[in-house]
């Protein structure tokens, strides 16, 4: 296997959620410290990729500001984060998709790094980041290869990530050394917890 050069990545950011627990409001487009949770994880996932596409339900227009390509989940109804993973491989022109939620700022800059040395090693097709504790499955790194396996699962009405890795080799990229980097939030408390812990 050839090792694997950021040429050959795209990044998919996941701003596709209903955010229910943020009362419905756009998460990526919610402030942290005066930023929009999105910016935080652009900054960092951008310079790992060698391209860059939002996923987002909502507010293309707003999400259009920051000129990457935008995409919808292309199965209806919000079923979850694997539809947005399943929607960006569809479009991808590289061999290998990396994802990252769109509500997790202190995203590691190592992320794809980590997840390309995984899948390279073990020779899988799938890697899926880990932070000592346990897998952080909306951090992984998928082989375009893998396409026809997740839109089957998919139109069977399966949604749950880690029972589509369960039918594929996986590799785990350690990231227990940076634990933080898997924070996110979910909810305008955790948001507010959070600021005045960094004040
Ligand atoms: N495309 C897409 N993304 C989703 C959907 N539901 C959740 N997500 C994204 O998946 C990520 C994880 O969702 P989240 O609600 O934060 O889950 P949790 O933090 O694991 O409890 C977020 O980036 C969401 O935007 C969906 O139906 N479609
Ligand atoms: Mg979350």
């Amino acid at each position: 296997m050839q090792k694997i050069t950021k040429n050959d990545i795209t990044g998919v950011i996941l701003a596709g959620g209903q955010a229910r627990r943020m009362k419905g409001q756009d998460k990526g487009l919610i402030l942290f410290n005066g930023k929009p949770l999105i910016e935080y994880v652009i900054e960092v996932f951008n310079p790992q990729v060698s391209k860059l596409i939002i996923n987002a339900n909502r507010n293309h227009v707003k999400y259009s500001q920051y000129g990457f390509e935008i995409i919808s989940d292309e199965y209806p109804d919000y079923c979850g984060p694997l539809a947005g993973m399943a929607s960006a491989l569809n479009k991808i022109t590289t061999p290998y998709l990396v994802t990252a939620p769109c509500d997790s700022p202190f995203i590691s800059d190592s992320l794809v790094s980590c997840l390309s040395l995984a899948i390279f090693n073990e020779n899988t097709e799938i890697s899926v980041a880990h932070n000592g504790e346990r897998l952080q499955p909306v951090f992984c790194m998928i082989k375009k290869t893998l396409i026809s396996s997740m839109n089957a699962y998919l139109t069977e009405g399966e949604r749950k990530i880690d029972k589509w890795f369960s039918q594929h080799p996986i590799a785990i990229a350690d990231l227990s050394h940076f634990p933080k980097s898997f924070e996110n939030f979910n909810s305008q408390e955790e948001i507010i917890v959070s600021e005045n812990n960094n004040d």
